[in-house]
């Protein structure tokens, strides 16, 4: 292979990304606004919905992409890095867990309403909200503007969504009376205590605390009923599994795995191919496989709420840790006192 020639498209394309970055002639580092893509985002905006297309690009000039964010939002360098077991250990410990017992007590009306209202699982919803911001203490400070705004001019591999979640983001802030540039969130711009995406809070989001306005930034009602009303109207089954550990005999064939997370496999059928679990014959399932380079692997049957799950993040690892910090949680609170037992352990 010549290497000069390999290389050549490599140093140009560093050369033309270092020449968009460096200053204009007045000295100014570029912001949004010197984007032609930019300009006419803001015009179809303005078409669309009503804004002011030069209100917008005022707002562009005052924000520059973020170098962090694209850096932040690059995909695991290798799939061989992989690990369960260490991507497990950050929400399955004695802090996550006794935070979750904790979030439950002071919450418990309003998990059980929630609960009730939505047919999801107190321990789904304190997971949930446990995992994404360690109930509601790290909700993330990168401006949701400039974050967003990174994501869809400057990323181009999934430009499309975040332009979307741009064009939310917008509604959103109008919608509620808020500065854009004074919303902060993820690098990915997910907000608030349930981490939703401006597009999701706009569909699923609602007002849990009745005062007439949904805040997941500051009310954890809010978080709560919503969280449980996005898993709802994603299709949540209530009162049915969500996972059940599978044995199996040898390597289960690759193409169980690729089926994928939605549940595809009839639990009978996999019986016949070397894969069991106490699980109901006639259920479909997918086949989950949790690698970590120094463990055997281990092998789960992921029902429909298990996919359920997978709507808030799209990764096994995400909804495995949820459902087990919930399992968690759960035989915590019910191990408590004896009034607990009554109330919160299973039948
Ligand atoms: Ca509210």
């Amino acid at each position: 292979m010549n290497l000069k020639l390999t290389l050549a498209p490599l140093l140009l394309a560093a050369l033309t990304t270092l020449t968009q970055a460096a200053p204009d002639s007045a000295g100014s580092p570029p912001t949004f606004a010197d984007d032609p893509a930019v300009i006419a985002f803001a015009r179809d905006i303005e078409a669309r919905h009503g804004f002011k297309a030069d209100e917008l690009i005022g707002l562009f000039a005052q924000s520059s992409p973020n170098a962090t964010v694209i850096k932040l939002i690059q995909p695991a360098t290798s799939p061989l890095q992989r690990s369960w077991e260490r991507y497990r250990s950050r929400f399955l410990n004695e802090r996550r867990i006794d935070g979750g017992v904790a979030f439950w007590q002071e919450n418990a009306g309003h998990l059980a309403k929630a609960s009730v209202l939505y047919g999801v699982p107190e321990e789904i919803i304190v997971a949930i909200i446990g995992v994404e911001t360690e109930y509601g203490r790290n909700t993330g400070g990168f401006r949701v503007f400039e974050a967003l705004s990174t994501l869809a001019f400057n990323y181009p591999r999934r430009a499309e969504f975040f332009r979307t979640e741009l064009e939310q983001f917008l509604l959103l802030t109008r919608e509620n009376n808020l500065d854009p540039m004074a919303v902060k969130g993820s690098f990915a711009g997910a907000i608030g205590i349930p981490q939703f995406m401006p597009g999701s809070q706009r569909r699923y989001a609602v007002d849990f605390d009745g005062d007439q306005r949904v805040d997941l930034g500051n009310s954890v009602d809010d978080a709560i009923g919503s969280v449980a009303r996005f898993l709802e109207q994603h299709g949540w089954q209530a009162g049915q599994a969500i996972a059940a550990r599978a044995t199996t005999e040898g390597t289960p064939d690759a193409e169980l795995i690729q089926a994928g997370i939605r549940p595809s496999l009839k639990v009978a059928d996999l019986a016949g191919k070397g894969v069991t679990a106490a699980a109901d014959p006639q259920a479909s399932v997918a086949l989950i496989d949790l690698v970590s380079p120094e463990y055997e692997t281990e092998y789960w049957l992921g029902f429909e709420n298990f996919y359920v799950i997978t709507r808030y993040n799209r990764s096994s690892f995400y909804a495995m840790s949820v459902f087990q910090l919930a399992e968690e949680i759960r035989s915590r609170m019910c191990a408590a006192t004896a009034e607990n037992r009554a109330r919160y352990c299973r039948a």
